[in-house]
């Protein structure tokens, strides 16, 4: 058994669609990511480009140096964080004269490490084949950690096997076929819990913002949670009474990431379903991770793309215990307006959850027409009540909420009746 751990050049592309800063962050992110896998990082690299050339994303000169200081560093491997075609990384790996993995392939590397259940490991591998498909010249690196363990089968070896496209092609349907079979079970699933009448809150947010450790947290159940990216990939779900005798069930979820692969997506719809069929929302974001705010917009993002943007969204400043000055707090309980600090950890702030979610339940559906830049009453809402919709015109602020009791009371004469149909 090998134990050498593999070395990469992380490289990246900072252009017009992506600054600099947001190249840099990604950068980052990509290391995290071979972090994660025990990849050792042997040098980085941003190269500025101005335009895509077709043979390798970047100036045949440009492309050349950094192959060459990818070498002079070492590495066995070059990591891209953008998606370069499958002819493009030939060239390159042609160029070079190592293989080179992309952000995708990556990601779905960590997914096959991390699948432990059927239907994760299902649907990892037909991410693999949907992903080799396209690639069947290109040269695979095994980057698992656990060599000779229970993924370590699935190098090299078995690779030149599967560069058979009939073979690639007749797997995916099977696994396909698989999949489906799969969702259906959890459909029924799905059909019971609506026969017992308990309301879904599916727990979302970007990879490692502290999902799982705030699912156990409110539910006393121990569904591992690690420093790690995407520990979690199935969906746990748990009974949780945010007040007595109104139980909920509470769904833990896959993380999610920039530029998550398309191939993933696909085959983990069965999984990500979960969020977009919940009744509510919680979406954690990690208070002391300084691009919380471009991680919300992913995850609002790709959880708009699955399906999921009508549902009412409870918003979770977590790790709050270490989110730095209490004027820091404070900015970040404005970036994020009605947001709920907590700390999953130290189990602070999960009263004002639980409530926040009662509340969710309980109430009629209003419309509220609020006078433009009345967002005070807005955030009301957000605090008393859930919010569904809420449109800014130029003349008013349309708000859809669930809301009763004091806070309908004090936003009655705002009150508008349900458009017809
Ligand atoms: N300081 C602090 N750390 C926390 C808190 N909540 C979670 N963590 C830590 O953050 C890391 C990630 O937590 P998880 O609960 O696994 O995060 P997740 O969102 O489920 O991550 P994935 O399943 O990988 O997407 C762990 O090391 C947790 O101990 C918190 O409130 N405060
Ligand atoms: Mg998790």
């Amino acid at each position: 058994m090998d134990d050498k751990r593999p070395a990469a050049f992380l490289a990246g592309i900072a252009d017009q669609k992506t600054p600099k800063a947001e190249a840099e962050s990604l950068l980052d992110e990509l290391a995290a990511l071979a972090r994660t896998l025990d990849i050792e990082v042997a040098g980085r690299e941003l190269v500025a480009a101005r335009e895509r050339h077709p043979k390798f994303g970047m100036g045949t000169g440009k492309a050349a140096e950094l192959a060459e200081k990818a070498l002079a560093a070492g590495a066995d491997c070059l990591i891209f964080d953008w998606d370069p075609s499958p002819s493009q990384q030939r060239n390159w790996e042609e160029l070079a004269g190592i293989p080179v993995v992309d952000r995708q392939e990556l990601i779905i590397r960590i997914f096959a490490e991390r699948a432990l259940t059927r239907e994760a490991e299902l649907q990892v591998r037909l991410a693999e084949l949907s992903y080799r498909l396209p690639r069947l010249a290109h040269k695979y690196i095994d980057l698992s950690r656990q060599r000779g363990g229970r993924y370590g089968t699935r190098g090299t070896g078995e690779t030149r096997l599967e560069t058979d496209r009939r073979f690639l092609e007749q797997r995916i349907h099977s696994l396909e076929k698989e999949i489906e079979a799969v969702r259906k079970q959890r459909q029924v699933q799905r059909r019971q819990r609506e026969r017992q009448g308990i309301p879904v809150c599916a727990v979302v947010g970007y990879t490692n913002a502290g999902k799982s450790t705030l699912f156990n947290a409110l539910t006393g159940s121990s569904v591992a949670a690690e420093d790690r990216l995407f520990a979690t990939l199935d969906a746990a779900s748990r009974r949780f009474e945010p007040a007595r005798g109104r139980p909920v069930l509470m769904v833990d979820t896959v993380g999610l990431i920039r530029r998550l692969p398309h191939a993933l997506v696909n085959a983990f719809r069965a999984t990500l379903e979960e969020a977009s069929l919940a009744d509510l929302l919680i979406h954690v974001i990690d208070a002391s991770e300084p691009e919380a705010g471009n991680f919300c917009r992913t995850t609002l993002r790709v959880l708009d793309e699955q399906g999921a943007g009508g549902i009412p969204v409870i918003t979770v400043l977590n790790k709050t215990d270490r989110a730095g000055t209490a004027e820091n707090l404070a900015a970040l309980l404005k970036q994020f307006p009605g947001s709920i600090a907590v700390s999953a950890l130290k189990k602070t702030g999960l009263d004002e959850l639980a409530a926040r979610i009662d509340q969710a339940f309980s109430g009629a559906v209003l419309r509220f027409r609020f006078p433009p830049g009345r967002t005070d009453l807005v955030s009301l809402l957000y605090r008393g009540g859930s919010v569904i919709s809420e449109k800014y015109g130029e003349d008013c602020i349309e708000v859809e909420a669930r809301a009763g009791g004091r806070t309908a009371g004090m936003l009655k004469e705002y009150e508008v009746p349900a458009p017809p149909g």
